[in-house]
């Protein structure tokens, strides 16, 4: 397993987050990934490299012009409405919803943040685009290692990306990883790229900026969006558009779900997957279907991704994980691992 590692995931760092009306500290925190770095060296899983960077234009070849534009900026607008922001983190308070348009790009910087969001979850921070533009490159950097002949690669990079779409952010993610990693390997050569999310929330970003495309299936398991994130997406009757029919499989489980029925669901996913016959595979690797997940209520132990990892690894395809979620920070490295681990023995 060649790993990814992008250093400056840090810059991202959410001073809190607004949930039920209260500011609590960030599930979504740097000791994340700097745990799952821990174990992998601890385990000698393979090396470690640092990714290099890629053109905003590969970038453009899933995110909109003009969102990448308004993310870059968005810090510094921020300062300029107030220098005392300087010590807050940026929060989305409106957004335009069902009779209210979209197209018309306002001016004040307040609109476009909620225009360009989901959720008032995701705190936009100072290094925000520092993290998510690197954490990009290091995803794009996993899957081209696929082509120079890697047989399976992992991004480790935070803020996730499987809940941004082409142009919003939303749950914790701003640049869609896994995305832009499947793009890539179609923009470099492949025809046909399979995307697994097994995160515990539906990644309805990478859902819908696949949605009407048969060159990538995307096939999900998670926690069903009538009680859990992301909530407007995720269903099961949601199987593609247009040319997309039937290549988009949503598999939402109920909360309590264990072992038994969430690798039933792999199975079925597993199947699918083999049916389509990709010449390569991403992984949204979320393990935030862990028993002791504070955001989440599936029942997964530790020792269940290591399975996960010896069936994803029976597919005999190359494979590029790349790091979602997973809040439990104390186990955190040691679920990541053992999947990793698993697809490698
Ligand atoms: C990538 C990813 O896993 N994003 C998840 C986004 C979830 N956002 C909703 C968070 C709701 C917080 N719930 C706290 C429950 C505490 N018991
Ligand atoms: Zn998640």
């Amino acid at each position: 397993m060649l790993t990814f590692y992008n250093e400056l995931h840090a810059q991202h760092r959410g001073r809190h987050e607004i949930f039920r009306g209260e500011m609590v500290p960030c599930f979504e925190k740097p000791e994340r990934a700097d745990a799952v770095l821990a174990e992998l060296g601890r385990r000698g899983l393979g090396s470690i490299v640092t990714p290099h960077g890629v053109p905003l234009m590969t970038l453009e070849r899933v995110h909109t012009p003009r969102y990448l534009q308004f993310l870059r900026g968005a810090w510094n607008e921020w300062l300029a409405l107030d220098p005392a922001n300087a010590g807050k983190d940026a929060f989305p308070a409106v957004w335009p919803v069902r009779t209210l348009r979209s197209d018309v790009e306002p001016d004040n910087f307040c609109a476009r943040l909620g225009l360009y969001s989901m959720d008032s979850g995701t705190p936009l921070t100072a290094g925000t685009w520092t993290a998510a533009k690197t954490g990009a490159d290091c995803a794009v950097n996993a899957a081209h290692a696929l082509r120079l002949g890697e047989r399976s690669t992992f991004a480790l990079t935070r803020p996730p990306g499987h809940h941004a779409g082409a142009d919003f952010f939303g749950g914790y993610c701003f640049l869609n990883n896994a995305a832009l990693a499947a793009q890539h390997l179609l923009d470099d050569g492949l025809r046909k790229v399979a995307i697994l999310d097994i995160d515990y929330h539906h990644g309805n970003g990478t859902q819908s900026i696949f949605y009407d495309r048969n060159d990538v299936l995307f096939v999900s398991l998670h926690a069903d969006p009538r009680g859990e994130y992301p909530f407007y997406l995720g269903h099961a009757d949601e199987t593609g558009a247009g040319a997309g029919l039937g290549y988009n499989v949503n598999l939402p489980l109920a909360a309590g779900t264990g072992a038994q029925a969430w690798f039933a669901a792999l199975e079925t996913a597993c199947l699918r997957l083999q049916m389509y016959q990709p010449e390569a595979l991403v992984v949204s690797l979320g393990v935030d279907t862990f028993a002791g997940d504070p955001l989440s209520r599936f029942t997964l132990q530790s020792a269940d991704y290591l399975r996960i990892g010896e069936r994803l690894a029976y597919l005999g395809l190359p494979t590029a994980f790349v790091f979602e979620g997973g809040y439990a920070v104390k186990e955190l490295g040691v679920n990541v691992v053992n999947v990793l681990e698993g697809f490698e023995t």
